[in-house]
């Protein structure tokens, strides 16, 4: 799964593709790159980024969407936690609503996820992102986001989501320590085994940086990305959220084939 924020203010990316010309050119860029699904949105979840409002984050992702999709070979996602920007979104030819509040986002988050029937990736946060990294505790972290996922998957299929359609993410990053965020990835098969497909975003995240103190840019993050996707590969996860798709496709081939 390729990222395209078109944000100014994305942590890794911020402002490079805010532009609707930069943000397209980078969604085929991707494609041509061997990303299987992409992953657009308006709105940044770093930590202590301030929350945009819904018509802002429509005007930033609407003209991308309807601009890609009619030529896009591969499913376009909605990284939203408003329902209404995932309703014009998937209106305009989105098929996945990844959200990183599991749909708690607005009070009709679930319903409109089983009204629009697509699919819907539900992510463990911890807190807010304008608050999430404010000394984040666990007792097991690893039961923890399972049991809260699980619960979250159980409430959209109570909604009416299909059960097919339902992606889990561990969230790394959101309200979690380096120590939390290396748990959850080590343990991402526990995860899986519930019939679910998993999904994990851990590209160019400051873990990498608190592991290699040279990496203070996202930008010089693209070895601790590798290998973040790389062990995400062999717990059997469905996906990598990444931004470097060229690398992490190259990385997935020579290591797939050294599986045998
Ligand atoms: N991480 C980010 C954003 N959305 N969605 C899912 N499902 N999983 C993730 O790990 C995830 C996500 C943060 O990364 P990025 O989009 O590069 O930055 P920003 O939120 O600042 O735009």
């Amino acid at each position: 799964m390729g990222v395209v924020n078109v944000t100014p203010d994305s942590f890794s990316d911020g402002g490079r593709f805010h532009d609707p010309a930069a943000a397209l050119a980078h969604a085929r860029r991707l494609i041509a790159d061997g990303a299987d699904l992409l992953d657009i949105g308006g709105e940044s979840t770093r930590p202590g980024a301030e929350p945009v409002s819904e018509r802002e984050e429509l005007a930033r992702v609407l003209p991308l969407i309807r601009a890609l999709a009619p030529e896009c070979p591969v499913p376009i996602s909605i990284d939203t936690a408003k329902p209404a920007v995932a309703r014009a979104a998937v209106g305009a030819g989105a098929a996945i609503w990844n959200d990183v509040t599991a749909l708690r986002g607005a009070p009709d988050s679930l319903d409109v996820a089983a009204a629009l029937g697509c699919e819907v990736v539900l992510m463990h946060m911890r807190g807010e992102p304008r608050t999430m990294q404010d000394a984040p505790r666990y007792g097991d972290v690893v039961a923890e986001v399972e049991a809260f996922l699980l619960a979250r998957a159980e409430a959209a299929m109570a909604a009416g989501v299909r059960r097919e359609r339902i992606w889990l993410d561990p969230g790394i990053g959101f309200g979690k320590t380096l120590a939390h965020n290396l748990a959850l990835i080590r343990n991402l098969a526990r995860l899986r085994r519930h019939g679910f497909c998993v999904l994990l975003g851990a590209s160019r995240k400051r873990s990498i940086a608190a592991l290699d103190p040279r990496a203070t840019s996202p930008d010089a993050r693209l070895g601790g990305s590798l290998a973040f996707a790389l062990r995400g590969a062999a717990e059997g996860v469905d996906a990598v959220r990444v931004h470097d798709v060229f690398e992490t496709v190259q990385a997935l081939r020579v290591w797939s084939a050294l599986q045998g």
